[in-house]
Formats: C-alpha cells, structure tokens, sequence
C-alpha cells in the first residue's frame, strides 16, 4: 500500500474532532457552536462538551501517543468558533488560531500530515441566532470568510483539506444543521435549503483553496454507509437505491458532479422543497472540482419499499432523540430503513459488517474513479480498565477485518484509498451517546459524570493498529 500515485506514502493516520475531543467551550474567547447547545440538552443524562476528553489541555501529551503509535497522519477538526466566536466576528480570536498553530508545528515536527477538517458539526451558535444558520446564504459568507483566514494562516503547513464533515448526516437533522422551526415538515424544507447553501459553500472554499495554496488538496467526507436491499424483489430493489441515492449518493454526485441530479431535483419538487437558485450558483457548482472525498464507513443497512409511514416528534428532532429510521422515515423518501438480518449488531444498533465496507468502496471507484480517504472507520463499545490495561480485542477485530476488506478494494478492485484514519484515535464524546460508546485507540479515564484525572490509557487496539501499520 506504500506505492500509491496520490501521495508518496499510504496515510495511516486516526481521527478526531474538535467538539468531541477539546472540551475548554469557552476558554480563551472560543464561542458556543450548535455542538454545545446539542450536548448541553442532554447534560443531566450524558458527558457534554464542557470538558470532553480535555484534549484542549492534554493534546501534547496526546499527539506525543500518536507519534508513538507510529501515526503517519492527524486527522482533526478546527473549531470555528475557537477562530471566530461569533462565526463572522471582524476580528478573528488570535488565541484560538495560536491553538492549531501549536498542533499543527507539532504534528510537522513529528513527521504528521495535517489533515484538518474545516467543519465538523460545530456551527457558531450566534450564527443560528442571527441567521438561522444555513437556512441563510449568509452562512455561505461567515464559512468562506473563516476558511480564508485560516488557509492564510496555515497554508504552506497544511496539505490535506476537509471542507464540511457528513453534511448529508446534517441534512436530516435540521438541529445539527443549526436550523430551527415550528413543524417537523417545516425544518426538513429548510434543511433542504442549508443542504443547499452548505453545497455552495463547499464549492467556494475548494475554489479558494485551489487558488491561495497551489499543491493541496482538499474535499469534502461523507457520512457512506452500504444500503443493501432488503429482498430480491424488484420494488426493494427500487426503494434501495433510492435510499442509497438520497442518504448518500446524492451528495457525492453533487460534490463531483457540480449539479444536482435529477433524482434529486424530482424529490424536492414533488414535496415543494425546493431551494431558491440563482444565477452563477450552477457555474459555481460545476466549478469547484475536489481533488479528492473523505469516506466514513461504519455499517451496512437494508432498505425496502415503505409499508408504513413513521411519524416523529419535533422535540425528538430538536434533541437530537429521534432515531435514524424516525429521521429518515420522516422525510419524503420512498424507502423505509430496516436492520440488515444478515449481520450482528451492538447494543447502540450499529452492526458488523466488514465485506460490505469492500462493497462500499468498489461502488465509489465504479462511480466516481477519483481517490478517496478514509476519513472514519471504527466501533463503539463499553471498554473496560482491567488492572491498568484496556482489552478491547472486539476493535482489534474490528479494524483487522475492515483494514483487509480495504486492502482487498485497493489491490483487487482498483478502489484509490490513499490513507486510513480509524475513528477514533482517542475515546470521544460520542455525537449521541456521551462517553459510555467508546471508540478510542486511547483510552481517556472519565465518567459520564466524574471527571476522574482524564489519564490517558492506550488500548491493546493502540498496540495492535502501531505493530499492523508498521508492516504496510
Ligand atoms: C460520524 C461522525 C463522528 C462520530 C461518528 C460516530 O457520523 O462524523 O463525529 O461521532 O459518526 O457516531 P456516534 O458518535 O453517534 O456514535
């Protein structure tokens, strides 16, 4: 996996983001972001973002564990709001720019590519309050005008870019999205104009990118699970692809392609979704060419035509309660989700599926013939610390089986994956399920509750993924 034409070596690397790992909400200037105000409802069942795993205050001690694990690459998140507290601020918070500086001088003396995601579910609040959020073309502005200032901060330090993380996760969930409204219909039609603006914007910052740092690279990553379907019958087969096209596929076809498709379109009008586009968003559109797409793959799922229509709840949406099924079975799809019977599940109802990764990957190359990186791949679980050790050789099963699924994609299948970055390097505060869904490499020793001393613990996981990418 060394000899790949995209970089001069196969980037191993973990993944992060700065919501789930940095806690500090508001130390030194940073803002409150969409991220916080989600968390803080749910304070008094789960971990919020106050502290998280305190990487904020630990991240020497951190990025000195990923040396070494013999980590070829970092992928992290920078918080907006840590920049520009109010997203759109004149002045942009010098302490917060000082923070990545650190990271990033040091990821480079480790010999670390910097792959930074420039938006990764954490909205300035203000921009909800002011705008609300995405709903308004103004958000576009505010997202061109921090990226600016932060490739002119690190360019000629940074390489790999990643513009807005699983929008296509964001589209269904209008509070992620910083979208607030009265009805469940109501905010789904907004979210189709977020999705919307967050596309233009997208479009944008690559564009930007590509002119104020010649040599990088930079694309979006999406959220790409595999959607089998449930039966051979054709009416499933149908309402697969649909859900395959509408959950994911849509979004890659837009970011690549530059114009919605007409799948797409036809969806939005039937339901009178439709966004408001102007002239020069097309050529916008069609412009903006990603050198490459971030992929988090997780699992697999099954669609089949709908038999029921699934109600949900808007203060199930505004906490961020409602379930996939609920989210998507309220959206106007012709499909219904269903659990894949083929496969195991965990107690969080995320299955186990390695060969669909493969399948995931070969699909994408037979689409789009464009690189991609895995930006997440990984397992929760409730680890344990056993005299001083974590032995989670459930992940290490994990990760030995997706690692040699992806191997077989690229050397078999052609699929141009050109880095790995397991989700997730340290345990994060998981985006639904506090700190109890474990997904770290590191183990960070708190409670859902109490603080402990946030030591950090690496897992067997940690071992075993240092000795495998030593090999490659
Ligand atoms: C992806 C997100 C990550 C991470 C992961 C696991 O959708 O990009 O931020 O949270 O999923 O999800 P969860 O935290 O809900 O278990």
């Amino acid at each position: 996996m060394r000899n790949n034409s995209f970089f001069r070596e196969f980037l191993w690397g973990a993944s992060t983001s700065a919501f789930q790992v940095e806690g500090a909400y508001d130390e030194k200037g940073k803002g409150l972001t969409t991220a916080d105000i989600r968390s803080f409802k749910k304070s008094d069942i789960m971990a919020d973002t106050k502290v998280a795993m305190d990487f904020y205050h630990h991240w020497e001690e951190d990025l000195k564990l990923l040396k070494e694990m013999g980590a070829k690459a970092y992928r992290f998140s920078i918080s907006w709001a840590r920049i520009l507290p109010n997203g759109d601020d004149e002045k942009p918070n010098e302490e917060g720019l000082v923070f990545y500086e650190n990271i990033i001088n040091r990821l480079m003396e480790y010999k670390i590519e910097p792959i930074v995601t420039l938006y990764h579910f954490d909205l300035p609040y203000a921009l909800v309050k002011k705008h609300n959020g995405w709903a308004s073309r103004s958000c576009i502005d505010a997202f061109v005008r921090y990226a600016n200032i932060v490739f002119e901060r690190y360019k000629g330090k940074v390489k790999f870019w990643l513009t807005i993380n699983e929008q296509n996760i964001l589209a269904v969930n209008p509070s992620m999205m910083g979208i607030e409204a009265e009805t469940v219909q109501e905010s789904f039609k907004l979210c189709a104009t977020g999705y919307y603006h967050m596309f233009l914007a997208n479009a944008k910052v690559i564009n930007l990118c590509h002119e104020k740092i010649p040599g990088a690279k930079i694309g979006p990553a999406v959220s790409y699970p595999t959607i089998f379907s449930m039966t051979p019958k054709s009416s499933d087969q149908i309402a697969a692809d649909n859900a395959q096209k509408y959950m994911a596929q849509s979004a890659l076809d837009i970011y690549i392609h530059g114009a919605y498709p007409e799948y797409y379109l036809t969806m939005l009008r039937k339901n009178h979704m439709e966004p408001h586009f102007l002239e020069g968003d097309q050529e916008l559109l069609k412009s903006a060419k990603p050198d490459y797409i971030g992929l988090n793959w997780y699992v697999s799922m099954a669609g089949r035509a709908p038999e029921k229509k699934v109600e949900t709840e808007l203060k199930n949406v505004d906490k961020g309660q409602a379930s996939y099924e609920e989210m998507t079975g309220a959206m106007p799809f012709e499909f219904e989700m269903c659990d894949n019977p083929y496969t195991p599940y965990n107690e969080w109802h995320w299955n186990y599926d390695p060969v669909a990764f493969r399948f995931a990957l070969r699909k994408f190359e037979d689409m789009y013939h464009m690189p991609c990186l895995i930006t997440e791949n990984g397992c929760g679980h409730r680890d344990e610390i056993e005299e001083g050790s974590v032995h989670d050789t459930y992940r290490i099963e994990y990760l030995k089986q997706h690692i040699e699924q992806m191997k077989l994609a690229i050397e078999e299948d052609g699929v141009q994956v050109f880095g790995y970055c397991p989700w997730s390097f340290l345990d994060v505060l998981s985006s639904s399920d506090g700190v109890a869904k474990r997904y770290g490499l590191v183990y960070v020793d708190r409670d859902e509750f109490d603080l402990k001393h946030l030591k950090r613990i690496p897992k067997d996981s940690y071992y075993w993924y240092r000795d495998r990418i030593a090999v490659d």
